[in-house]
């Protein structure tokens, strides 16, 4: 269990479940679904209510082989969804690998910045989180989405995740972010096989070595598809949520300080479930 603090963050007795909002035509699990800004945030809204304590608001979809959106469109997408989430009590997180779509998000209320590159796309990203003092989530990342999948090469992935998480800290941190802002995440499903994200996830303590808070990103991911899969067929993403909450259990009971997924009710209730049990055996809450 980690009890690392988190600046600006409360300390909670269980992992958080973070909530994804995506406003993009194109994201791989909800894709065009709330791309229209009133959805959005009426989705954004439900997953409070389902009990996400964080809501994570992206315009730009990261599925293997997207494209990029321009900044501009970027921004019209998410900043009227962060507003009214914000205004609405939420803690938002904007998902974003831009310095000025994250500016914009904060200045909108968003209070958390979630950088799927580590701060490997814009370099000005973490310098306006140094600048600004916001949680920054550092994920492991190699390359953008359109060839990422080109870079999934390993001698051995925790090893090599760990090592350059390391380095990725080193950098943000010489960049101005200061260690206490850092949540670390090993990108599950960026520049990874299946046989990749199942090695981290067995092995998530050795990532919590890295003396950080971690985020795990699962949720309705092809590896899910492919080991449900029958007769070959992929199980759809509409029906990978029973396997998303399982592995919140998994990550929640291995110390992850958070799990980003789509459907928030069952993993609200198995974070739950795993706390009461951690507390029954008088271990600490993070
Ligand atoms: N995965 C996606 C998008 N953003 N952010 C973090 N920190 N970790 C992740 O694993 C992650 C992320 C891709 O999933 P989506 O398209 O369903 O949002």
């Amino acid at each position: 269990m980690t009890t690392v603090q988190v600046r600006g963050l409360p300390m909670l007795d269980r992992c958080r479940v973070v909530g994804v909002v995506n406003v993009t035509p194109d994201s791989f699990s909800d894709g065009g679904e709330f791309a229209d800004t009133d959805r959005a945030v009426r989705h954004g809204l439900d997953l409070m209510a389902e009990g996400a304590d964080i809501v994570d608001v992206g315009g730009e979809s990261t599925r293997p082989g997207a494209d990029r959106v321009s900044a501009e469109e970027e921004r019209r997408r998410i900043e009227p969804v962060v507003a009214a989430l914000a205004a609405a009590g939420a803690v938002v997180s904007i998902d974003t690998m831009r310095a000025s779509t994250a500016a914009a998000a904060l200045s909108a209320g968003a209070r958390i910045v979630n950088d799927v590159s580590g701060g490997q796309a814009d370099p000005e990203l973490p310098a306006l989180v140094g600048d600004t003092g916001v949680p920054y989530v550092v994920m492991h990342w190699r390359a953008h989405s359109a060839a990422m999948q080109q870079h999934a090469d390993y001698a051995d992935v925790v090893d090599d995740v760990r090592a350059e998480l390391t380095k990725r800290i080193d950098a943000v941190t010489a960049a101005g972010v200061e260690l206490d802002q850092v949540i670390v995440d090993p990108g599950i499903g960026f520049a990874k096989t299946a046989e990749h994200n199942w090695a981290l996830l067995a092995r998530l303590d050795e990532l919590l070595d890295l003396g950080r808070p971690m985020l795990v990103g699962s949720s309705r991911k092809s590896f899910l598809g492919a080991l449900l899969a029958e007769g070959g067929v992929p199980r759809p993403v509409s029906e990978r949520d029973a396997a998303t909450a399982a592995l919140t259990v998994v990550a929640a009971a291995g110390g992850a300080w958070a799990v980003r997924v789509h459907d928030v009710r069952p993993s609200a209730d198995a974070v739950r479930v795993v706390a009461r049990l951690a507390a029954e055996r008088g271990e600490a809450g993070r």
